[in-house]
Parts: C-alpha cells; sequence; structure tokens
C-alpha cells in the first residue's frame, strides 16, 4: 500500500485548516483480502487527534439509535405532539434519540419542555440544522449554546451540498461548536467523509450516501447500489443510510435484505426510518430493540461487491450477522467466531417470496453454522446471544403469516383501469398502494395471477386504508362478494379485513370495484395457502 498525504499530523485544532494551508492528500487501500479492505481504519487513522482541552469530557458521545418521523410523517415536523409520540415510541423499544427535522423550529420555544420529557424517559434529542444557519460564526454559537441550554443532545445539519472551501469550514467550525457546547453532530447533504471522527468524535456520522430516503421518490438505490455501499462508502467513515424503511423494499429487495442493513452499515447513529405505527407491528422490532451501534469487532464472512456480504459484529458478548444477495442463494455460514458455550441465536429470514420475516430461534454454539436459503433481493439478520429476547410482536403475525401467499396491488401483473392510479404511501408495504378504486364502475383493481392447487373457499386478507367506511366490490370467476364497514381511521395507516372467496385450481383473477361510491385504497392482498 501507498500512502500520500500532507504533513499536517502536528496540525492543532486551532491553526487554519488543512485545505487552506497544505496540499490534498490521497489514500489508496490494496488489498486482496476484501475484508481487510471494508473494515479498513485506514481513512480515520490518518487524522489529527482531537483537541485535548475542547474533548476533555466525552461522556456526552454515546452512539445509538434514532426514532425519526421526517421520512415517513414529513408533513408533521412542525406538530409538536407527534415527536412527543415517537420519543414514547423510543422510551418504550428502548432507543436511544429521535430526530426532529426540517421545520421543527415552527415549536422552537417548547423545546426545552421536548427535551425534558424525552430526558425524563431517557431519550436524547437531535434537531435539524440549515446550514444557513451555520455560516456566520456568531449565529451559529448562539443557536448551538442556547439548543444545548434547552437541554438539546445532539444536531442533524443539512444543506452543505458542496465541497468548496468556505463549505467545508463551516462543518469544521460546526463539529468545533458543537463540541464547545457538548452537542453531537451528524452530517447530512454533504461530502464523504475523510476520517473527520477520529479529531471531532463528536461527528457521529455522515450522511454522503444515496439512502433509504431517496426510495420516497425513486427505485434507487438499487439492490446492487446497497450491496456496494460496505465495499466503498461505507470503507470511508460512518454511513446514515437510514435503514429499515419498509417492510418490503421498492427496489426489489425484501424484508429481511432491509433488516440486515443495520448490521453491514456502520454508522454511530442508526436512524431508523419508518413510522413508529408500523414499527409496533413489524416482526423484526424485537431485532432493532435488541441492536447493537457501537461494535467492538466486525468480521466480513464473505462478500463480493455489488453481489453479496455477510458481515459478524460484537458488541460485548452478543454476535450480530447480516446477509444480503442480489442472487437467489443457498449459504452457510459457520459460526467459529463465537465464543465457549451455547448461545441462542435469533434468525430474522425472509418468508419464501421475501414479503415478510419470519422468525427463528434455536441453540448454537461455534461449531455450528447456519444454512439458509436466500431469495432473490434477500437476505437475513441474526442476533446470537447469552440472553433470552423476546420475540413476540403484536400485530406482526397476520402480516408474516407463513400459511398464506402476499400480493400487493402495485405489482405489476396486475390491471388497473380508468382512475385507479399507484400512489405512494410510506405506511404500506412495498411503499405503495392503488387509490382511486370505485366512483364509477370503470375504476377497478385486478389482481392477476391468484395460483391455488384446487378448487375451494379460501381466506383472502385485504390491507386498505380510507378515513370513513367505505364498500370494496370484490369479483373472482363470475362470483361477487362485498366488504363494507371498511375503515382504517384515516387515509394513511392501513387496517385489514378477511374475507372467503372460491378459488378455482389454477390462475385466478380478483377484481376490486365500487361502482357507486369509493372503495379503499389498496394496499396489498394474502391468500390463504390452503382451502378452508
Ligand atoms: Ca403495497
Amino acid at each position: 500500500m501507498e500512502i500520500s498525504r500532507a504533513p499536517h499530523g502536528a496540525r492543532g485544532l486551532k491553526s487554519p485548516p488543512v485545505c487552506i494551508c497544505s496540499t490534498p492528500w490521497r489514500v489508496a487501500i490494496i488489498s486482496s483480502d476484501l475484508g481487510k479492505l471494508a473494515l479498513s481504519t485506514i481513512v480515520t487513522d490518518l487524522n489529527p487527534d482531537p483537541d485535548p482541552e475542547l474533548y476533555a469530557d466525552t461522556s456526552y458521545i454515546k452512539p445509538g439509535r434514532v426514532a425519526w418521523s421526517w421520512w415517513a410523517e414529513e408533513g408533521e415536523q412542525g406538530n409538536y405532539d407527534k415527536h412527543k409520540e415517537y420519543v414514547d415510541f423510543a422510551a418504550e423499544n428502548g432507543w436511544e434519540y429521535v430526530c426532529l427535522d426540517a421545520n421543527w423550529r415552527q415549536f422552537e420555544p417548547r423545546i426545552g419542555e421536548l427535551c425534558k420529557y424525552a430526558k425524563d424517559k431517557g431519550v436524547g434529542i437531535f434537531v435539524w440544522v440549515n446550514y444557513l444557519d451555520m455560516v456566520d460564526d456568531a449565529e451559529m454559537d448562539a443557536l448551538f449554546s442556547a439548543w444545548s441550554e434547552a437541554g438539546v443532545a445532539g444536531l442533524k445539519t443539512d444543506y452543505f451540498e458542496s465541497d468548496a472551501q468556505n463549505v467545508l469550514e463551516v462543518m469544521r467550525k460546526a463539529a468545533e461548536c458543537a463540541a464547545k457546547h457538548k452537542l453531537m453532530i451528524l452530517f447530512h447533504g454533504c461530502v464523504i467523509p475523510c476520517g473527520e471522527a477520529r479529531t471531532y468524535p463528536n461527528v457521529l456520522t455522515t450522511e454522503a450516501v444515496q439512502g433509504e430516503e431517496n426510495h420516497k421518490w425513486s427505485s434507487v438505490p438499487t439492490v446492487t447500489n446497497c450491496l456496494l455501499y460496505p465495499f466503498v462508502r461505507n470503507v470511508c467513515g460512518s454511513m446514515d443510510y437510514t435503514p429499515v424503511a419498509s417492510r418490503i423494499g421498492v427496489n426489489g429487495s425484501s424484508a429481511a435484505f432491509g433488516l440486515a442493513m443495520t448490521v453491514v452499515y456502520e454508522s454511530g447513529l442508526q436512524h431508523l426510518a419508518n413510522a413508529a405505527s408500523v414499527y409496533k407491528t413489524y416482526a423484526g422490532l424485537p431485532f432493532l430493540n435488541n441492536l447493537a451501534v457501537k461494535w467492538d469487532e466486525s468480521i466480513l464472512i464473505d462478500g463480493y461487491p455489488g453481489e453479496y456480504v455477510r458481515m459478524a459484529r460484537r458488541a460485548g458478548e452478543d454476535w450480530y450477522v447480516g446477509a444480503m444477495t442480489k442472487y437467489a442463494a443457498e449459504v452457510g455460514v459457520s459460526l467459529d467466531f463465537l465464543g465457549e458455550g451455547e448461545y441462542n441465536a435469533y434468525i430474522f429470514r425472509d418468508n419464501e417470496d421475501g414479503s415478510g420475516l419470519i422468525v427463528e430461534e434455536r441453540k448454537v454454539t461455534s461449531a455450528d453454522s447456519f444454512l439458509d436459503t436466500m431469495v432473490d433481493g434477500g437476505g437475513f439478520a441474526a442476533i446470537i446471544t447469552k440472553r433470552t429476547i423476546d420475540t413476540a410482536v403484536e400485530g406482526a403475525e397476520e402480516y408474516n403469516d407463513p400459511d398464506f401467499i402476499y400480493y400487493e396491488a402495485e405489482s405489476g401483473a396486475n390491471t388497473l383501469s380508468g382512475a385507479a392510479v399507484l400512489q405512494t404511501s410510506a405506511f404500506c408495504s412495498g411503499m405503495q398502494k392503488v387509490g382511486y378504486v370505485g366512483n364509477g364502475a370503470g375504476n377497478t383493481l385486478t389482481f392477476n395471477g391468484i395460483a391455488v392447487d384446487k378448487d375451494g373457499e379460501y381466506t383472502l386478507r385485504l390491507w386498505y386504508c380510507c378515513g370513513e367506511n367505505r364498500t370494496v366490490t370484490l369479483t373472482v370467476n363470475g362470483e361477487v362478494y362485498e366488504m363494507t364497514g371498511l375503515n382504517s381511521g384515516d387515509y394513511v395507516h392501513t387496517a385489514m379485513a378477511e374475507i372467503k372467496v372460491t378459488l378455482a385450481a389454477g390462475e385466478n383473477s380478483i377484481t376490486f370495484s365500487n361502482p357507486g361510491y369509493y372503495a379503499p385504497d389498496i394496499d396489498r392482498i394474502a391468500i390463504s395457502k390452503s382451502a378452508s
């Protein structure tokens, strides 16, 4: 390995930044061992030590999991009560932080009240801050000082959007100013990190990745992108990808693929992106509630950039394994990294089509190995511990029922007619639903390719949303069924209703309609595997 760098190792924090007084430096990591590359700390190691005075007390710097309402409930950032709801959720589940995103300052006079409410429940508050509020040193200092006084734990800084010297200088000053006021900091909307977290240890993570937020408006990052990150972007430093946004991904990835990211992707803050209300019935919640963020040891079990990765990480005596794959594969993972004795393994894996999680518990030792069959865009996530973990989640069962086959309303196999249209919703599986079904006989949604082995009566489960009582008519093989009184409480959260339908051996089509009035928005259906 050859390293070319400017001689700035003796540079103190008070001296001008490297971008002004020194020539740029470059580092290359070349290894025949992919694990040594992926887990290299050289980028961090090349940075100067922290200022011992500024960082005399680092007790306020604590990595952790963050509940964050912006991804699913962007419009609610100015709603004090919404953030309080997330604080309650974080406290109930043992998560360390809640992040208030852009527009939280609409209730800024009450920030002290929210911080106290959160602190009493053991939760810290991060607040979003715009680049434009940090360009003036005095203004930044006044803001950070006031927020620190109010009890804020950390800052999510945003909109740097440049690697110009003056912008990087604002980042450096923000890290120092935050440290002065004992605030943690994460950089969002900025360039990739270059190991600055060593010099400024209150910098817990950096975005600089096409993260899960992009799935609000795009199917990128792709599965391939997600499988490149551990070998490219994450090598440079902590990566605020904000994982676990949905039960299944919009990019063709599975439920377990998304969950495995929390182990595979290293970040000093794990922003968990989905809505608190969705997580409450998410089968992966016990995994998140037992997830470590600070790792004592990491092992790349195997991987290939853009195709697959299997990572084991240790926190204290607990081991975590995250596996993500582009292509379906049968994979064995030797557990020879475990210590002595018997462990409890909790394995969160995909169901057969990757549309839901199945949780398996078993006893293992270092002599054992996992053998797992992964679907396309699938994976698994495991906690291996001597502790006992309760994996029961009320309400999750129906969503991950191995006795059912799931079909998304937005599937390309379906037919939409008339006004029926695909809509994006963070609260729906696959982040999509079909709206404007009904209110005219021609506005319909037809699920095609519903295959069953034999003629008979099957259970159909419908996930829908609407904020008033609505009716939907189902037409299957000439038979007509009605589901009435459907009301999920609002046009965001989903509810589930069941009906029995008669299906014929082979492939069936089921049409949802309502000629007289709107049907509910339709998220997904599930059909029982066997006839009753
Ligand atoms: Ca859906």
